[in-house]
């Protein structure tokens, strides 16, 4: 439905541009989402800082990027000709295979015509009188929306190190989380990669190809499994689409991470060392995320956990035959699987080419970069470009960038200081109206992300279809129900070994951050039955306001 025709839930008066929906972000959820409002006929605008679709997926271009979930289940379930039809040509899509992904999604359905490209969602603030939102673009235009949804993505806020000097660099510096649309080409460079998270341990092996020397400077290492990508054959994509149903119904139903999956019966500890060994062995040959569940207690006991963390501590005392350089990059410091663990090709094995060093920042921090390289412990190295795989202020970063104010002038961000709190990850009391998708206190994060995505975006469609059925225009959760859930996630997070890790899951991985497990652990199964649940009784939990004519006063544009 075209501007100035909106009102479809509150039956107000029409007025240029105003819009039932704001949705903010044209990844998989604000893709998704715009698809379903369009459904049931409101009208819905997306705002995108990018020049396109594809979220997470059209800034995070750097070498070696890759989905760490399988691509047949990283992959849209709502249309059943999309899931048919469209080819995934290997077992982990690359980054440029995903994002082909979301502009055909786009050019499907039709969806760009209310997409707006390039433009920053600045402001959202609730008229507690007309009971909207008054949205403001970069440049200063503000549109009205009854309903305003975050579709900002958990790990699109690429942060920059607040390193001393970083600016006087005088060669080329690229963050993984914005890298450039460009090929980077570091043939012949000496180049250095600070981080050694996911997007680290995905881009090293390859930068390592190109450069003439590679310096890794190496704070924290995380555990990695062998991804064992490969082509998928027509026959694989075959059984998934044959039995896609019963799939996808698993994933969501019976997984605690929205990935469909043979789930463990045993736990670590039932069995012998020599069972043990056979068992991880298998899964480590198999390759991918599913190494921690060989058993089913590796993320609650922290023994069972010892046995997973030490294969993989040998695996990589195998690989790296350097034993100083293997034992820097055994982790040691956090239960594993308590920071994502990290899938990857040939990450372990790059450490023995002549052409790269590992440098522990850790023992001998950096201390600042200098003009044609950085100083750790006192020592100099020297690079020409510099890769800062150091990750992203996740989860919250991209909602705290727009200055959301609620019921009395409050700031989303006053709200937060302490730690994001929602009630089911989808609303927070105090910001009728506000909708945020795989937000703190949901899945997210932990799960398949477009299960979660899918999940929420169904919620939220359904939802408003209820609100106009009902003739309701305000929706907001109440402080009892949110205290509730976020005292529930706190609770099931320290049931697991989880918090146990500096992660970016706790916040850990930006100063000044509030240390608080944000994403829901409880499994996206069980949370898909609460949120039903919840619609099921009427929304509980939830107030809702009966619709009342009111006079709006009109829009700037
Ligand atoms: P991560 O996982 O947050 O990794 C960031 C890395 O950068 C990590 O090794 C950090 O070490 C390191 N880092 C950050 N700041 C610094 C400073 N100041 N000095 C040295 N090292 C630093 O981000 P990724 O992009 O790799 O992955 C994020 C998610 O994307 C991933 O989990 C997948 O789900 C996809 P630290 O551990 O903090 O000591």
């Amino acid at each position: 439905m075209p501007a100035g025709q909106a009102n479809a839930i509150g039956s107000r008066p029409s007025e240029t541009e105003a819009y039932d929906v704001v949705i903010v972000g044209a990844g998989f959820a604000g893709m998704y989402m715009l698809h379903r409002l369009r459904g049931l006929g409101l009208s819905a605008k997306v705002f995108e800082q990018g020049g396109g679709v594809g979220g997470t997926w059209y800034w995070n271009r750097y070498p070696g990027a890759r989905c760490d979930v399988e691509s047949m289940q990283y992959s849209y379930s709502f249309s059943e000709d999309l899931q048919q039809e469209w080819v995934w040509s290997e077992r982990y899509a690359p980054q440029p295979e995903i994002l082909r992904y979301a502009n055909h999604v786009a050019d499907r359905f039709d969806l760009r015509s209310d997409i707006q490209f390039d433009t920053r969602v600045e402001r959202a603030v609730f008229d507690e009188r007309a009971r909207d939102w008054s949205v403001t673009i970069a440049g200063g235009k503000t549109v009205r929306a009854q309903f305003v949804v975050l579709a900002t993505g958990c790990l699109s806020n690429a942060r920059m190190p607040d390193f001393k000097g970083l600016s006087d660099f005088a060669g080329e510096v690229y963050h993984t989380g914005h890298w450039p649309h460009q090929p980077v080409d570091f043939t012949g460079k000496r180049v250095a990669v600070i981080g050694t998270g996911s997007s680290g341990i995905q881009s090293i092996p390859i930068i390592a190809e190109q450069a003439s020397q590679l310096t890794v400077f190496q704070r924290t290492p995380n555990f990695s499994v062998p991804a064992r990508n490969a082509p998928l054959s027509s026959q694989e994509r075959d059984f998934f689409r044959t039995n896609y149903d019963e799939i996808r119904r698993k994933a969501r139903e019976e997984m605690r991470n929205g990935i469909y999956q043979e789930l463990p019966e045993k736990g670590a500890l039932e069995e012998s060392a020599a069972e043990r060994n056979a068992r991880y062995g298998a899964r480590w040959e198999k390759g991918g995320l599913t190494f921690t569940a060989t058993y089913n207690n590796i993320a609650l006991d922290k023994a069972a956990n010892d046995t997973a963390a030490d294969f993989v501590r040998a695996r990589i005392a195998e690989i790296v035959k350097d034993p100083e350089v293997a034992k820097l990059l055994q982790p040691n410091d956090h239960p594993i699987g308590s920071k994502r663990i990290c899938v990857d090709t040939d990450y372990y094995a790059t450490y023995n080419r002549a052409n790269v060093k590992l440098v522990d920042v850790k023992a001998n921090p950096i201390e600042q970069i200098l003009p044609h390289g950085l100083q750790a412990g006192g020592v100099t190295y020297d690079f020409d470009a510099l890769v800062l795989a150091t990750g992203f202020d996740a989860m919250t970063g991209s909602v705290a960038r727009i200055d959301i104010r609620g019921r009395a002038g409050q700031t989303l961000n006053a709200k937060w200081e302490a730690g994001p709190r929602t009630y089911l990850g989808l609303m927070s009391e105090g910001f009728p109206n506000l909708f945020v998708i795989t937000g703190p206190g949901s899945p997210s994060v932990l799960s398949n992300m477009i299960v979660s995505i899918e999940q929420h975006v169904d919620w939220i469609a359904d939802c408003l279809d209820y609100m106009r059925a009902n003739d309701l225009d305000s929706m907001e959760a109440t402080r009892a129900a949110e205290d509730n859930w976020v005292a529930h996630v706190n609770e099931v997070a320290h049931g697991t070994l989880y918090p146990q890790a500096n992660s970016w899951y706790m916040g850990a991985n930006v100063p000044g951050k509030p240390r608080i497990f944000m994403p829901y652990i409880g499994g996206v199964g069980v949370y898909r039955r609460i949120c039903s649940d919840v619609a099921a009784k009427g929304y509980e939990g939830f107030t809702m306001t009966t619709a009342a004519p009111v006079q709006r006063v009109a829009a700037s544009s």
